[in-house]
């Protein structure tokens, strides 16, 4: 594995066992970085052991990018970056998802957060993960960032819309894996494989 890979982390989002259904936020953000040359890592807390996240995370990732809903989601995301700060202080922890899109600034304040992703994440965290590479403190330039500047919060300016048409397919590369696990999964549900066919909403829905 080189050096500088990226882990990207779904934490479990519900209670029940049925509620499990292909992570296609972080598959979306990894295949597109697997694309463009980045080394990732997933870790999805419904199907991988938990020792999985540990063992990445001694391997010192560039980042780690963690999904996130409002909900029972939230409170699973915050250990999992808890896990993550208590391993090392200097892995940067980026937040995206829903939640975070939706409150960027909220999200900013807490010490669990380094940089937050608001909206569509693909072309925003790979500007993130050069700017990181390149070992950059200042990050004003990169649209739909929020991040901490001098621990001031600093919420750069919203990213435009990306064309569906160019992102790759989300279970290319490591995603196959992923894709796999869910199909061979052997317990007494069926398991949901999320595809999306286009983005964005005709009504002013606030995500
Ligand atoms: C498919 C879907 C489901 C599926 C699968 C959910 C899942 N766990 O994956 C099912 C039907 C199971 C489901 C159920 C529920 N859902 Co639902 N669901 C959606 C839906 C329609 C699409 C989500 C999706 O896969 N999008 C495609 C991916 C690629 O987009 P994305 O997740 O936004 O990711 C992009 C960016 O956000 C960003 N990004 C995301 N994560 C990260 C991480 C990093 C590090 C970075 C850099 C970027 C990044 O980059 C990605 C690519 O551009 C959304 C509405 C919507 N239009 O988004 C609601 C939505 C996510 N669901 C919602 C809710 C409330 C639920 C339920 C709690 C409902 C309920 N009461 O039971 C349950 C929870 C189930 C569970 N335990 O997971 C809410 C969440 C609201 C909130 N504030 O959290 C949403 C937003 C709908 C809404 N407007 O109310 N859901």
């Amino acid at each position: 594995m080189a050096k500088n890979f990226v882990l990207l982390a779904y934490a479990n989002a519900s209670p029940f066992p049925y509620h499990s259904w292909t992570p296609l936020s972080i598959l979306s953000v990894g295949s597109y970085l697997e694309k463009h040359g980045v080394e990732i890592e997933y870790f999805d807390e419904r199907i991988h052991k938990k020792e999985r996240f540990q063992e990445l995370l001694s391997k010192k990732p560039l980042m780690v990018g963690l999904s996130t809903m409002t909900c029972y989601q939230i409170k699973n995301t915050l250990r999992l970056a808890a896990k993550v700060r208590n391993i090392d202080l200097g892995i940067p922890i980026v937040w995206g998802g829903c939640h975070p899109s939706m409150m960027p600034e909220q999200t900013l304040e807490s010490n669990l957060v380094d940089f937050v992703v608001k909206g569509e994440g693909e072309q925003t965290v790979l500007e993130l993960v050069r700017a990181l590479e390149a070992g950059r403190k200042e990050f004003a330039d990169i649209d739909g960032l929020g991040w901490k500047n001098d621990n001031k919060p600093q919420l750069n300016k919203d990213r435009g819309f990306l064309n569906i048409e160019d992102l790759p397919f989300p279970y290319e590369g490591k995603g196959r894996e992923i894709l796999e696990i869910y199909i061979n999964k052997s317990d007494d549900y069926l398991e949901n494989i999320g595809y999306e066919s286009s983005r964005g909403c005709p009504h002013k829905c606030g995500f």
